[in-house]
């Protein structure tokens, strides 16, 4: 009684399910709350704080498709808990404190990352309530960022326990702007992209893709050399990046200048209609990056047809890549803080499983044009 099939693939050394959240610790989570609900269209689903228990911290859980955020900002620390939102707010700005993934197996995870070398930060500990049982543990990465490996497989809360059910702050838009996380994107120090490239290979057996920027495309424009890691099935990928020594000030170095160190660069969310989302998204004053015409009178001749007409891409300033497997559509926000750190990248997939390599050229230009108005060029 042999499975031939299942003999065949190797077995998974560290299984995902996908993404589970994205938490931010910022310094005024009812506003972000607001602000994600309003320009980003995503829907409040639950809440903790003082009303419930909690009087250190609020947060704020929202949701568009499977993708989820959750805003943190302390109230009045006392324990660690509170301290370390308080800290990481004034060390940081509004960032990124945990990538949370989905597991199968908590307590295997864990214990397959700490044998591979990970710090662990959190045991496997169990957490319940009327709704049934969450396992979590956490590890840590990059900067001050943290993995917290979830299983929620017996849970039917809103979130976690400790969090009850929100009402939506606006009336939800009658479609969703995003479905998913497409990928969390790191920077990291000068000379450090391969040690954690190499982290994710030994701690949670992710392997590269092909998509990377060596040092080839670093020196003539990028200033930035970036390596992707992704779990066998895909769900999970993370670009990771490193400051190139180039002409200019490096995009990554004013990112690490600014937020005091590594962590997390850019969310990429994952649409089925970039047009409607980014319509929708300007209107309610969310800011892109900006593309030259010229990028668009030649791009026909080398990304081919698109379900979205050239002229509509102009207009709201959608970049096009395309590869053997396919395209895609994808733009870039502006710094969603005044800091010049955390950002956001719409994309539609159509077959395509790169990261826009055709663009880099033209989106390095744009965010260099935003750094020399900042005076950081
Ligand atoms: O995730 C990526 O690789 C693409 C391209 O600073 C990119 O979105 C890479 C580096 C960067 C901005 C975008
Ligand atoms: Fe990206």
């Amino acid at each position: 009684m042999t499975d031939t099939a299942a003999q065949s693939v190797p077995a998974d050394s560290f299984p995902v399910k996908g993404m589970d959240a994205v938490e931010f610790a910022v310094g005024n989570a009812k506003q972000a709350a607001h602000y994600y609900s309003t320009a980003f269209g995503m829907r409040c689903v639950a809440y903790r704080g003082p009303e419930t228990g909690q009087r250190e911290t609020a947060s704020y859980v929202l949701e568009s498709g499977s993708a989820r955020f959750v805003f943190t900002s302390v109230i009045k620390a006392t324990t660690d808990h509170g301290k370390f939102i308080e800290q990481h707010v004034a060390a940081h700005g509004d960032g990124v404190t945990d990538l949370a993934i989905e597991v199968p197996d908590v307590h295997a995870a864990y214990a397959y990352a700490i044998e591979h070398g990970a710090t662990g930060l959190v045991e496997p500990h169990e957490l319940d309530d009327e709704h049934g049982t969450v396992v979590l543990a956490a590890i840590a990465t990059y900067g001050e960022t943290r993995h917290t490996l979830v299983d929620r497989s017996r849970y039917a809360g809103p979130y976690l326990p400790g969090y009850v059910a929100k009402n939506p702050i606006v009336a939800p838009l009658a479609r969703r702007n995003f479905q998913a996380i497409d990928h969390c994107v790191g920077n990291v120090e000068l000379g450090k992209m391969n040690t954690w490239v190499e982290f994710y290979n030994q701690v949670m057996g992710f392997t590269n893709m092909k998509e990377f920027v060596g040092d080839d495309i670093a020196t003539e424009y990028s200033a930035l050399m970036s390596k992707v890691v992704a779990d066998g099935t895909r769900k999970v990928k993370f670009p990771l990046n490193e400051p190139a020594i180039a002409k200019k000030k490096s995009q990554i170095d004013e990112y690490l200048e600014f937020y005091g160190g590594p962590g997390v660069q850019h969310i990429a969310l994952a649409t089925n209609d970039i047009v409607a989302s980014v319509r929708q998204m300007r209107e309610a004053g969310v800011e892109f990056l900006d593309t030259p015409d010229s990028y668009y009178d030649t791009l026909g001749e080398w990304v081919g047809d698109t379900r979205v007409p050239i002229e509509e891409l102009r207009e709201l300033k959608i970049l096009a890549d395309r590869d053997e497997d396919g395209y895609l559509l994808q733009i870039f926000t502006k710094p969603v803080q005044d800091k010049p750190t955390v950002f956001f990248e719409m994309i539609e997939r159509h077959g395509s499983m790169g990261f826009g390599k055709g663009n880099f050229k033209a989106l390095f230009e744009a965010i260099e044009r935003e750094q020399e108005k900042r005076g950081n060029l």
